[in-house]
């Protein structure tokens, strides 16, 4: 029997020299030294032999368990070792790559536009208030002196989603909202950026989407004075310190007087170029004197309280400022336009 023992640990040895894998290895474990194995069914035939016999096959038995062990703990060290290795060659990262390339979004020309005027109207101590899209009849007309019927609200310019339902035309009814929310009629001063939306067909000047920025003060003594001031003040923030402004009689349903406001010509200075063509001017914005029954049907007493209203379009001023002709480029989104707005200060 001691032969057997000789021969099984030849053969267990030349099977483990022979190994490849950590997962044969662990097989031959099984194999030898599991409860079916060789090692474990001579062990149970020791029961025919004398004590002595006994005596020194147990302890040569027990040194060929030991024996196999670490011949398998040892291989198992070696193979582990070269499979990390295999694996670390396969897995190595080639630095020597070109890295791929950053793509960094910017802020569009029109939001930069509207954030100028926000940061400027702000600083003056005016809220900026937001308010739905899809508006009431009621807010979008009806308390802005544009009663059913009346000439200035064609159905044919407007999108009606249902008779008393449409897209916002304007960003006035965020006002009249304003007003009728201040339940105490105390003072007002916000200006109300937002989407708004015309039936028009699209062309380098139309686009049924647009955007406007709308400014009311309400107040006790607010005058034409007020008016003209501030929006001075926003022309030259907007299109540079030496900008003068000159006020043209016009005429809007939600302000007597109405007026238009040109800025002086930015690319001439006001000596006539084919930008203001010839005259030295050029129109920024509407304007006026809140209407008396626009403060009255919005809660506020117009024989206590006087205000002005002013709206302006982003694309134009940003059409203008950038010398941006095709209205229609502010939404198709080509990132070679869009990114002419994005240059890094200093940079390419
Ligand atoms: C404009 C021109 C003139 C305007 C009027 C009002 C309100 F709410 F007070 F009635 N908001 N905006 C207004 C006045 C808008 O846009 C060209």
């Amino acid at each position: 029997m001691i032969e057997e023992l000789n021969t099984l640990k030849q053969e267990i040895e030349s099977k483990v020299n022979q190994t490849a894998s950590t997962k044969e290895l662990n097989d031959i474990r099984v194999e030898y030294l599991g409860k079916k194995g060789p090692i474990q069914s001579l062990s149970s035939k020791m029961g025919s032999l004398s004590v002595e016999e006994k005596k020194e096959f147990g302890r040569s038995l027990n040194m060929l368990k030991t024996e196999v062990n670490q011949l398998l703990e040892n291989k198992k060290q070696e193979l582990e070792q070269k499979e990390l290795e295999e694996r670390l060659k396969k897995e190595t990262i080639d630095i020597t790559l070109p890295s791929t390339e950053l793509t960094v979004g910017g802020i569009h020309p029109i939001t930069k536009i509207i954030n100028e005027v926000e940061d400027l109207f702000v600083s003056m101590g005016y809220d900026v208030v937001e308010g739905p899209e899809v508006e009431l009849d009621l807010y979008n007309f009806e308390l802005l002196n544009l009663p059913k019927g009346h000439p200035a609200r064609d159905s044919q310019d407007s999108f009606y989603i249902t008779d008393e339902v449409l897209l916002r035309t304007q960003t006035s009814p965020v006002q009249a909202r304003t007003m009728e929310a201040n339940k105490e009629k105390k003072p007002i001063r916000v200006i109300c950026p937002g989407k708004t939306y015309r039936r028009d067909n699209d062309d380098a000047t139309h686009s049924h989407q647009f955007h406007q920025i709308e400014g009311l003060v309400v107040d006790e003594n607010i005058s034409l004075a007020d008016l003209k001031g501030t929006l001075e003040i926003l022309a030259k923030t907007m299109f540079g310190e030496d900008r003068e402004i000159r006020l043209r009689p016009s005429f809007f349903p939600f302000t007597e007087p109405s007026i238009e406001v040109d800025v002086s010509c930015f690319k001439c200075g006001g000596k006539g170029c084919p930008l203001c063509k010839g005259t030295g001017w050029i129109e920024i914005l509407g304007s006026g004197m809140v209407h008396p029954n626009v403060l009255r049907d919005n809660g506020y007493d117009p024989e206590k309280y006087t205000g002005f209203a002013f709206g302006m379009g982003p694309e134009r001023i940003a059409m203008l400022k950038y010398g941006i002709t095709d209205i229609r480029s502010f939404y198709t989104n080509d990132l070679r336009f869009l990114n002419d707005f994005n240059r890094v200060e200093g940079g390419e």
